[in-house]
């Protein structure tokens, strides 16, 4: 099964390459945003766009997948529905085609007829991809217990807005094209249970000179008792450049093997829109230690890489796709990402030890569209189970 999580990267890397393409050329990026309908609305952002390049990527996951392991696909979900109208009103079903040229004739449709656009799309779909040997050793997982969430571009807002000047602090860019990522996440159909995850960065670094955007990807198995990571675990501020695109030998690490930070104090990333009285309390307790940054996947990334111990965060505003990646390569780690309010409520009657960790079969009752797939409780990505219990501590009082 360790196949799978070569043909996930390579896909993410496909998704890198055509989200690039898309923004390469701000008259093509013009033609690909649409607003999304109401069923499918983040109800955070009033100006929330459904790009094509959006929808491409994943059917390209879901074509390039399903093709390796026939049967799959029908467990991919994501953010996206296929479905797209045009200018004139048509309803188009996006998908990857069998040949270059068929692609390229439906995306034109899409397109309102510009078939050049359509072209250099249709290319990065059906484009040759090589990808260096990840080297995870044997894996056996039954295919028939996978199921995929997908979301093809995290950040939209960013990716939209483009900005690519942007400086980080600590590491940590609070906004700009660093903070999109692809998420592809792997999880068990009948326990819920993350198994693998891709992070891919397609906006990584720009080189100065040509202003061209070169990507990275980090990816994480962890399966019963085995745990393998493009990175190893971690310490704090280190150069993570050449530990990223997987080339460094894998780390195998035992369950619960995560180094232990030995900080009292911790650092945390958080969301714009977290709320008052969740930045206060973490205010207090971490000082100048708290970052903002854009994007759920990113902020997880963050913490992948040790920039922060932790992301809270307190809202229901993050999804299935959001998170199911990185909480997989966090598992593998020796860390992992909790239900907040779910393991709030839990203290809050007494029990200590037994701490909830977000799954990914279970819709929200009740719930419609988007929704339905929310963590409606809230969030905490941690590395070490000291800081989650840290975290906990500090907002015990909050209302769940
Ligand atoms: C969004 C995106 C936002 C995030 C939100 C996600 O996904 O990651 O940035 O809000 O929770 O659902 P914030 O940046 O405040 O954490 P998308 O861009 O895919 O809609
Ligand atoms: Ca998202
Ligand atoms: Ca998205």
């Amino acid at each position: 099964m360790s196949d799978v999580i070569a043909a996930l990267v390579h896909a993410s890397e496909k998704a890198a390459k055509i989200a690039r393409a898309c923004r390469l050329e701000e008259s093509l990026f013009g033609l690909l945003i649409e607003e999304k309908k109401e069923g499918e609305k983040n109800k955070k952002f009033v100006t929330d766009f459904k790009t094509l390049a959006d929808v491409l990527v994943q059917e390209v996951i879901k074509h390039d997948v399903g093709k390796q392991f026939p049967g799959i696909e029908n467990n991919i979900f994501g953010e996206e529905s296929n479905e797209f109208m045009n200018g004139l009103g048509e309803k188009i079903n996006v998908k990857v085609c069998e040949t270059e040229q068929e692609t390229a004739k439906l995306l034109s449709k899409v397109l309102d007829g510009n078939m050049e656009a359509a072209e250099v799309l249709a290319r990065s779909a059906h484009q040759n991809i090589v990808i260096p040997d990840l080297d995870t050793g044997r894996i056996d997982i039954p295919q028939d217990r996978l199921g995929v969430w997908v979301d093809p571009i995290d950040s939209t807002f960013q990716y939209i807005k483009g900005i690519s000047d942007s400086k980080p602090n600590n590491n940590i860019y609070s906004h700009g094209l660093q903070c999109v990522t692809i998420l592809i996440g792997v999880y068990d159909l009948h326990s819920g249970t993350p198994i693998m995850g891709v992070l891919n960065q397609p906006f990584a670094v720009q080189d100065p000179e040509t202003q061209r955007w070169s990507g990275q990807y980090y990816w994480g198995i962890s399966y019963g008792t085995t745990n393998v990571c493009s990175l190893r675990p971690h310490s704090k501020n280190r150069d993570v450049s050449s530990e990223s695109n997987s080339v460094p030998a894998p780390h195998h690490l035992k369950k619960g093997s995560a180094t232990d930070l030995e900080e009292e104090r911790f650092s945390a990333v958080l969301s714009t829109g977290e709320t008052v009285c969740v930045q206060t309390l973490l205010k207090g307790a971490c000082g100048d230690n708290i970052h903002y940054a854009s994007g759920a996947g990113y902020k997880s990334l963050c913490v992948v890489l040790g920039f922060v111990d932790v992301y809270v965060f307190s809202e229901d505003t993050t999804f299935k796709w959001d998170c199911c990646s990185p909480h997989a390569i966090l598992k593998s780690l020796g860390g992992g990402m909790a239900d907040l309010k779910e393991c709030l409520r839990r203290r809050q009657d007494g029990n200590l030890e037994d701490c909830s960790e977000l799954v990914y079969n279970a819709p929200v009752q009740d719930a419609k569209g988007a929704d339905r797939w929310a963590n409606k409780g809230g969030l905490v990505a941690y590395r070490s189970h000291k800081h989650l219990d840290a975290v906990l501590n500090l907002l015990s009082g909050i209302s769940v």
